[in-house]
């Protein structure tokens, strides 16, 4: 029996929803699932009566409801403060915290060329270039921080953190279009695909059959 209910879009596609969803399975915090597919008759009226911003992801607690993916995750980190959501040095912490408010604001490029689509792999995809900068700095952030942090776990920065919940749905993506890699980013992929959150995810979107056509056309240049 639990409070906690996430209200969520569909798994293949909803690179925000996968962020606190990840971070609740991660720490083992029960929670109920509403999954409302994105974009499907009537979908707008039933995330409204849950979230009065009408986008997923939304947690409700109670009586208390919180929505935006980073916010859903700072109030979690803060309601179980045993479950560590943050890196408990400060510098680190600051890093973590620089990296996972630069994903949330920023990428647009890579978000509008590569969308998530966790079932599809386009073997041959060359990103247009403001969306190859993005995949540019992101590679930068895992590497640096890995190579940082690699005696303290195999995460970004080293322990399971927020900063990997909101970097979740880009690995989803990397994977999605065949992005080249060095081996530190493919370890950082590969730790994150072999997560058993990660792969009931995969499995579950996998098992959906809504399509959302402006994530399905994607032509190799
Ligand atoms: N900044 C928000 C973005 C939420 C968002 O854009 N969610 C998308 C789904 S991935 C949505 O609800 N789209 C439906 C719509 O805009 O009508 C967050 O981090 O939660």
């Amino acid at each position: 029996m639990t409070d906690l209910t996430l209200v969520i879009g569909n798994k293949n596609y909803s690179s925000w929803s996968l962020r606190p969803w990840l971070y609740l399975k991660h720490f083992d915090i029960p929670f109920n699932e509403v999954l409302i597919p994105l974009y499907s008759d009537g979908y707008k009226e039933k995330i409204l009566q849950y979230s009065p911003s009408g986008k997923v992801p939304y947690l409700k607690d109670g009586e208390l409801g919180v929505w935006d993916s980073l916010a859903i995750m700072e109030y979690l980190a803060e309601k179980y403060p045993e479950k560590k959501g943050w890196p408990e040095d400060l510098k680190v912490r600051a890093m973590a915290r620089s990296v996972s408010a630069e994903m949330h604001s920023g990428f647009f490029a890579l978000r509008e060329n590569m969308p998530m689509n966790c079932r599809k792999v386009f073997e041959v995809f060359v990103p247009p270039e403001n969306a190859m900068k993005d995949v540019e700095r992101i590679k930068d952030v895992w590497s640096k921080n890995r190579r940082e942090y690699c005696l303290k776990g195999p995460w970004i920065f080293g322990e399971f953190s927020i900063a990997d919940c909101m970097y979740a749905p880009v690995v989803m993506r990397f994977h999605t279009y065949s992005i080249e890699l060095n081996e530190l980013e493919k370890d950082y992929i590969q730790t994150m695909r072999s997560h058993p959150a990660i792969k009931e995810w995969l499995a579950a979107s996998n098992e959906e059959t809504e399509i959302i056509i402006t994530s399905e056309i994607k032509v190799a240049p």
